[in-house]
């Protein structure tokens, strides 16, 4: 690489950082213990989130619901509910009640080790602040009652009058985004899955049965398999499994920069161009920010003559897919793809391009030499706070944003009820009946709680899930790949810092080197996940020599969240013995 080149990488990543310093997680949270605010983390492991709160309570894995449901009773019981200006936009406030009823503090406690006065203190709280946000991630959502635990996250912050309110939960909008969102609702189970007759979920199924489909005889059995950017021979459950049956498959394609656990079983790999080769304006995360803002960036490197990029790729594979021959130009397919684009917006009743020429859209989209920004446009010009194509004088286009080399932040999130809304009703519909029904199973799992351990995940700063072990500078120093449990507990079953336990599960088991740590909830145990490299025929010198162990060899493929077959990837029960 050139020196110049250097020298705009480095200016690039100074930029990405003037707008993702705004993330800064522990500033945030310093700020607003600053402006009088409380944090209180729930998670069985003392993390550096949780040291950085006010309170830290450790809780029994995958017991979530069932505490955010007796926080619900409370604020039932002691009149703390007060919609405030949702008042009259929310539907099944009484179903929510009594599906609560179950849920009282001192019902929940043996079984969530919360104690029933803290679990009481929290609706106080919550209901009393002016402002309070709740909020859950991979700790709530994959375990078995993952859409419940996610669903009461919602109906705390609606209760509370603090759903699309400042300082509560709100709604971002990206400057591709339009604002208001057509009215289908949400269904699930249109179709079910051949073996285990699970339902869909927004068209798919779990990666859980991705092994029975693969392995299991008959019609519709799936003997051909195209990945994507993806490692499920690390990350799914059950991957022992899953790896024999990626390994029967008559045909595998891989679009993956690596030769790794997964793409070792692809009988043709096409390696996409390094992601500085390309340019970036991102989607997914803005719909998740704290902050409205918008980024485009340039490619940093140019890609190389004759590499065609990762759209082209997948372009390609969809054109072969749909009966095309394999020398297809993908630009023909790309094109007529954004033409239909343009065709649905300037049909679209209330779009800001409503009855225009499409071909005089197309015509201003072609300033962009790359078909891949020519689609981005559209959306933004299309979008809620788009010039329409000329239609608003001061609205966004993509040349615009390409002008703030830094990205712009377009202001803090704003209410966005009812247009946000995308049920049928219109409104927030708190009590949908597969979630109000599923409360009866929630109940039935508290009482006591269980003997024996339960493993939970871990994820690390220096690594994005199964794929950054193959740099060096990212994996060296000590092995972290650890079981990490608490002293009292190592000590109980005879296992010093630094020496191998077997851990097994209903499925699999593996040797691991053991290290002890206070920060863990007593009975529970933590292991990363995204480790046991050195597999062969993977090509991945630096992580062969660090392997670790691969923690979904202990996960059960048949352990899902049935509402939204999420996986059950948190609070495996296991046994564990010195190795
Ligand atoms: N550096 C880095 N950044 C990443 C990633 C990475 O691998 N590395 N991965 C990215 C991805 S794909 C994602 S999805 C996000 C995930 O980001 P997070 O959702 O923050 O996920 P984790 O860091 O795994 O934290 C999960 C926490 O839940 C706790 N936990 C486990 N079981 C339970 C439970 O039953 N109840 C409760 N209350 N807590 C529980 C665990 O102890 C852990 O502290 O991070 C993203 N960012
Ligand atoms: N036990 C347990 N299992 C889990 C989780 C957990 O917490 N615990 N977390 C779950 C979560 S939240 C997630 S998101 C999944 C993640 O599961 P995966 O998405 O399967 O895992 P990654 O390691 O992120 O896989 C990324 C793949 O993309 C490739 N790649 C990198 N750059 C590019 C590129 O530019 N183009 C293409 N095409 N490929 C590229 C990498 O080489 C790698 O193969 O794992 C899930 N599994
Ligand atoms: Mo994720």
């Amino acid at each position: 690489t050139s020196r110049r080149r250097h020298t705009r990488l480095h200016e690039k990543s100074r930029g990405l950082g003037d707008v993702y310093k705004r993330q800064d997680w522990p500033g945030r949270l310093e700020a607003l213990r600053e402006r009088g605010g409380r944090v209180v983390v729930v998670d069985p492991r003392r993390t550096k989130t949780a040291e950085n709160a006010d309170q830290h309570i450790p809780i029994v894995p995958g017991t979530d619901a069932a505490l955010l449901m007796s926080i619900i009773h409370v604020m039932f019981d002691e009149s703390l509910v007060d919609l405030g200006r949702l008042d009259g936009h929310v539907t099944g406030v009484d179903e929510v009640a009594a599906g609560a009823l179950a849920f009282a503090p001192e019902a929940v406690a043996a079984s969530t080790g919360v104690d029933a006065e803290t679990i009481r203190r929290l609706a106080r709280d919550i209901a009393a602040a002016d402002r309070a946000a709740v909020y859950g991630r991979i700790g709530t959502h994959t375990v078995e009652f993952g859409t419940l635990a996610s669903w009461a996250v919602d109906v705390i912050s609606t209760l509370t009058g603090n759903l699309d309110e400042p300082g509560g939960m709100m709604f971002p909008l990206g400057l591709h985004q339009q604002a208001s969102k057509r009215k289908r609702g949400f269904q699930t189970g249109r179709w079910r899955s051949r073996v285990r007759e699970l339902p869909e979920v927004l068209g798919e199924l779990p990666t859980a049965t991705m092994i029975d489909e693969m392995s299991k005889p008959g019609d519709g059995q799936i003997r051909a398999l195209i990945t994507v950017g993806g490692n499920p021979a690390l990350t799914s459950p059950d991957s022992e499994a899953l790896d024999d049956a990626l390994a029967s498959l008559e045909f595998m394609v891989s679009v993956d920069p690596y030769l790794n656990e997964t793409t070792r079983h692809a009988d043709v790999l096409l390696p996409p161009p390094s992601a500085l080769e390309k340019s970036h304006y991102d989607i997914a995360f803005t719909t998740l920010s704290v902050r409205n803002y918008a980024m485009w960036s340039a490619p940093v490197f140019e890609r190389p003559v004759g590499h065609p990029s990762e759209f082209d790729v997948l372009v390609t594979l969809t054109a072969i897919l749909s009966g095309a021959p394999a020398d297809t130009d993908p630009h023909a397919l790309a094109e007529a793809t954004l033409a239909g684009q343009v065709g649905s917006a300037v049909a679209a009743p209330g779009s800001s391009i409503e009855g225009r020429d499409p071909a005089e859209i197309l015509e201003a989209l072609a300033v962009h030499p790359e078909i891949t920004e020519r689609f981005l446009d559209l959306m933004i010009r299309t979008s809620a706070r788009g010039d329409g194509f000329g239609a608003q004088a001061d609205g966004w286009t993509l040349e615009r944003l390409q002008q703030h080399e830094h990205g712009v932040d377009l202001g803090p999130l704003e209410p966005r009820f009812p247009e946000v809304l995308a049920t049928p009703s219109g409104m927030v519909e708190l009590a949908p009946d597969h979630i109000i029904s599923d409360l009866d199973r929630l109940a039935s799992t508290i009482g006591e709680r269980s003997d024996g351990f339960v493993l939970v995940g871990r994820r690390e700063l220096q690594s994005n899930n199964s794929w950054l072990h193959n740099i060096d500078v990212l994996v060296k120093g000590r092995n972290r790949c650890t079981l990490r449990i608490h002293p009292d507990d190592a000590e109980r079953l005879s296992l010093a810092d630094g020496s191998q336990a077997t851990v097994a599960s209903s499925v699999g088991e593996v040797v691991v080197d053991v290290e002890l740590n206070d920060e863990m909830m007593a009975g529970v145990v933590s292991l990363p996940y995204g480790w046991g490299h050195g597999r062969t025929g993977s090509r991945l010198d630096v992580a062969s020599k660090r392997p670790g162990v691969n923690t979904n060899v202990l996960t059960d493929r048949t352990k899902i969240d049935p509402l939204s077959g999420n996986a059950v990837l948190n609070g495996i029960p296991v046994e564990i013995v010195p190795a």
